[in-house]
């Protein structure tokens, strides 16, 4: 049985990933921190899964406490878990929200990936390690589409932390020989969004007002374009690139580019809405710099990994308000809901 370590396992990407390991019959081990709220929904289906036999899961689900700001205890954890694969995607993921905790996000981002590469450095496995980079790297750009040989410049401090903790992938690999690679990876999203992100929030606010559980969304820069997928598919390229001869670093995206507006108009027309009726701009929601155009060039995965977006633009979005509609019927009347607030 083959056994991975997942850091970030409760978020979007690491649930999608779990889900696609333990179908392949893996040993999963899940970093969770110590904390008074147990925010596991995302894996709460797979841990009842793995806990029951004769389920399509083969593989094994165990949580482990950790955290990446501590050392000690990831020296720990890869000393008992000894995976064949590791896949970093634990960490502050907001961008807006950088700006507000930059040390927090620098110590998360930047050097909690220093500390786990350390932590498999000096067990001296001979582990496969996986870099949740980000598009972000690349910052505000002319040439477009982006791909693995374009310049970064990152431009928020959730970019310049990701950018060290790349380097330092790079780094380990040639320096040390390891078997470490970055997915560079564009906008993925899914139901499982963070409510905060602004395709998560469009899909909630629009199936919200449908409901009449709110009346208007508030949103930031809507002229922004974003090159976005499907998460699910993100994480077989994820799990791909630890699959190949040798390490490399490779750009996940779909090509297509689309801006908020398309997003709310794809969003509320999917639920016979006008979105121009309930949204309004808020200077709060706008980012001391921004980063307007993003849009990919996944050429090399193509090629190289053999992968493809499976999911467009359409069925994402559609996916996403189907899915908070239900969601939202079921919930109607719950005090846990308050779309109006998120950031
Ligand atoms: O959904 P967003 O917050 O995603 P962003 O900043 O592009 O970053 C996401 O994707 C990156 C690439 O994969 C990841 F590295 C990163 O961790 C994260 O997952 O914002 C998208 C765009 C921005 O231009 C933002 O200014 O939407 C614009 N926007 C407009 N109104 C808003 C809002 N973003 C948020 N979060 N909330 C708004 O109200």
């Amino acid at each position: 049985m083959k056994s991975a370590l997942i850091t970030g396992i409760t978020g979007q990407d690491g649930s999608y990933l779990a889900e696609i390991l333990l179908a392949k019959g893996y040993r999963v081990y899940g970093l969770v921190r110590r904390s008074s709220s147990l925010a596991r929904n995302r894996i709460d289906h797979l841990q009842r899964m793995s806990a029951s036999s004769g389920e399509r899961h083969h593989g094994v689900l165990q949580l482990v406490y950790g955290d990446m700001n501590d050392g000690a205890s990831l020296r720990h954890i890869v000393d008992e878990a000894r995976p064949d694969e590791v896949y970093n995607l634990a960490g502050q993921s907001h961008v807006r929200v950088s700006f507000d905790v930059p040390e927090h996000t620098a110590d998360i981002d930047a050097l909690g990936t220093l500390r786990l590469l350390e932590a498999l450095r000096e067990t001296k496995l001979d582990v496969r390690f996986y870099q949740a980079s980000s598009s972000e790297l690349f910052g505000a750009r002319d040439a477009l589409p982006l791909n693995e040989s374009s310049p970064f410049r990152p431009r928020s401090p959730y970019a310049v932390a990701k950018l060290f903790a790349y380097w330092t992938t790079v780094n380990y690999r040639e320096s040390y020989g390891m078997y470490a690679v970055n997915g560079i990876l564009f906008n993925h999203e899914s139901p499982r969004r963070g409510e905060n992100f602004v395709t998560r929030k469009i899909t909630l606010g629009a199936a919200s007002i449908k409901l009449g559980i709110q009346s208007k969304l508030v949103l930031g820069n809507l002229d922004a374009k974003r090159d976005w997928g499907y998460a699910r598919d993100y994480m077989e390229a994820a799990w791909l690139m630890l699959q190949q001869p040798a390490p490399d670093d490779y750009v996940v995206a779909t090509g297509e580019s689309h801006s908020i507006k398309d997003f709310l108009s794809e969003a509320f027309g999917c639920l016979d809405l006008d979105w121009q009726q309930y949204v309004e701009t808020d200077a709060r929601y706008m980012r001391p710099a921004e980063v307007e155009t993003v849009i990919g060039d996944a050429t090399k995965a193509r090629r190289v990994l053999g992968w493809q977006p499976r999911t467009s633009f359409r069925e994402l979005v559609r996916m996403m308000v189907d899915h908070d509609l239900g969601q939202l019927r079921k919930e109607v009347g719950s005090s846990l809901l308050h779309p109006e607030k998120l950031v």
